[in-house]
C-alpha cells in the first residue's frame, strides 16, 4: 500500500483545511482536528485521519452543525452539563472541562454531562486531560448496534467505550480506554482495509458463525462482546449511563434517528472525576499508589495501560505518521470537492 509521511503539525493542518472546508467554524474546526491530531499522534490508525470522511460526511449531510456553540450549565453542586447543541463532542469537551475540574476539586467528586453531541473518537483524550488535573477519572459513551449482547447473535450493543486514567509522578498517567467489543469497529474496519483478519472471538458473520474475516462481521454480521457475559454487562452498564442517566439515545435509538451518512450518531457521553485528595490519604495518596504500581511492574510480563501508546507517542513527535495514500488523496480531495 502506498504511503504519504507526514509531520504531526501536517496533520494537524490537513484536518483543520478539510473541516473549515466542509463547513466547521474556527473553533469547531479546532477542536476536531486536535482531537484527530492526538489519536494519529498516539498511533491511533482508526480514530485519526480515517475518520475525517466520517465528519466531513455528517458536515455535509447537515446532521451535524459544524458551528455549533455549547452552552454549560452547573445542574447540581456536583453536576455539570454541557448542551452540544448538536455539534461534534471535541468542543463541548473542550468548553466543558475548567468547569468539571472547578466542580471535582471543590465537591471531591463531579460528572459533566455531554448531551447532543456526535462523538467519533478515542476517549483516553478526555480522560488524560483530566489526569493532568492531577484528577481520576472515567468517561463512557454509547454508539450504535454493532456487538451482540451474551447469548444473542445479533448486534443490539454500541461498540461502547469506556476509559479509566489515574495520575502518576510526572508523565501521563495510567490510562485504559477499552471498547466493550472484544475490537472497536474501527479496528475491524482498519483489518477489512487492509485485507487482514481478525482473531476468532471478534465477531460472527451474517449466519452467525464465528469468523476471521472482519468484511463479514461489518457486511450483516456482528462484533462480540469483550469475556463473553462480562463484556456484555459493560456494554450494558455504558449504555445506561451514557443514554439513560443522561437522556440520551441508547444506540439502539440512535440508529433509528442516524441518517447513515457515515458519520457519528447523536448521543451522550458521561465523564466522572475524582479528586485523590478528597477521600482518604489526602497527602500520602500518589507514594501508596506508586509503591502498588512498583509491585504490579516487577512482575514478568507487565506492563500498564496506555504504556505501549504513550512510548508510540515519544516517537511520533521525533518523526512522522504515515497514512495511506488512497486516504490522503481522498481528504486532499474533501478539502476542495465541497
Ligand atoms: P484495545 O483493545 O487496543 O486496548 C484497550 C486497552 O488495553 C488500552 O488501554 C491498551 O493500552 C490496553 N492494553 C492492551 N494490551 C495490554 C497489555 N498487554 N497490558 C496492559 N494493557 C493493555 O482497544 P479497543 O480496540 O477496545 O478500542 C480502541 C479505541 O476505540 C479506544 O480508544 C476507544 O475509545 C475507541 N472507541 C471509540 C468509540 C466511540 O464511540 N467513540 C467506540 C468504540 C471504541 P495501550 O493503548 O497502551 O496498548
Ligand atoms: O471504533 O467502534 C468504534 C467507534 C465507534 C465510534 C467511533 N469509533
Amino acid at each position: 500500500m502506498d504511503k504519504v509521511e507526514l509531520s504531526i503539525e501536517e496533520v494537524s493542518a490537513l484536518a483543520t483545511r478539510c473541516l473549515r472546508a466542509n463547513g466547521c467554524d474556527e473553533a469547531n474546526a479546532k477542536a476536531v482536528a486536535a482531537t484527530v491530531t492526538s489519536a494519529e499522534a498516539d498511533g491511533s490508525a482508526a480514530h485519526g485521519l480515517f475518520r475525517l470522511p466520517g465528519y466531513v460526511a455528517s458536515l455535509r449531510s447537515g446532521k451535524v452543525d459544524g458551528a455549533a456553540s455549547p452552552r454549560v450549565e452547573q445542574v447540581a453542586p456536583s453536576v455539570v452539563r454541557v448542551d452540544g447543541g448538536g455539534g461534534f463532542a471535541p468542543l463541548a469537551l473542550t468548553v466543558g472541562r475548567s468547569a468539571l475540574v472547578e466542580c471535582a476539586k471543590r465537591q471531591g467528586v463531579a460528572a459533566l454531562a455531554l448531551v447532543n453531541i456526535h462523538h467519533f473518537a478515542a476517549l483516553w483524550i478526555e480522560v488524560e486531560a483530566l489526569v493532568a488535573e492531577d484528577l481520576a477519572a472515567f468517561a463512557f459513551t454509547a454508539y450504535m448496534p454493532a456487538v451482540a449482547p451474551a447469548g444473542s447473535t445479533r448486534a443490539f450493543f454500541g461498540t461502547n467505550p469506556m476509559a479509566f486514567g489515574w495520575p502518576r509522578d510526572g508523565g501521563p498517567g495510567v490510562v485504559f480506554d477499552q471498547a466493550s467489543a472484544a475490537m472497536a469497529r474501527g479496528e475491524v474496519m482498519i483489518a477489512a482495509r487492509d485485507g487482514h483478519p481478525v482473531p476468532i472471538g471478534a465477531g460472527l458473520d451474517a449466519g452467525g458463525k464465528a469468523t476471521t474475516d472482519p468484511k463479514a462481521i461489518l457486511e450483516g454480521g456482528t462484533l462480540l462482546p469483550f469475556g463473553g457475559h462480562k463484556g456484555s454487562a459493560i456494554a450494558l452498564m455504558v449504555e445506561l449511563l451514557a443514554a439513560g442517566l443522561l437522556g440520551q439515545p441508547f444506540s439502539f435509538e440512535a440508529a433509528e434517528n442516524d441518517n447513515r451518512d457515515g458519520g457519528p450518531p447523536r448521543g451522550g457521553e458521561l465523564i466522572i472525576a475524582l479528586d485523590p485528595t478528597r477521600f482518604g490519604d489526602a497527602s500520602g495518596w500518589r507514594a501508596h499508589c506508586e509503591s502498588f504500581f512498583e509491585r504490579l511492574l516487577a512482575l514478568e510480563g507487565v506492563r500498564l495501560p496506555g504504556s505501549r501508546r504513550h512510548a508510540l507517542r515519544a516517537t511520533i513527535a521525533a518523526g512522522k505518521v504515515s497514512i495511506p495514500a488512497e486516504l490522503h488523496q481522498r481528504i486532499v480531495t474533501l478539502c476542495s470537492a465541497n
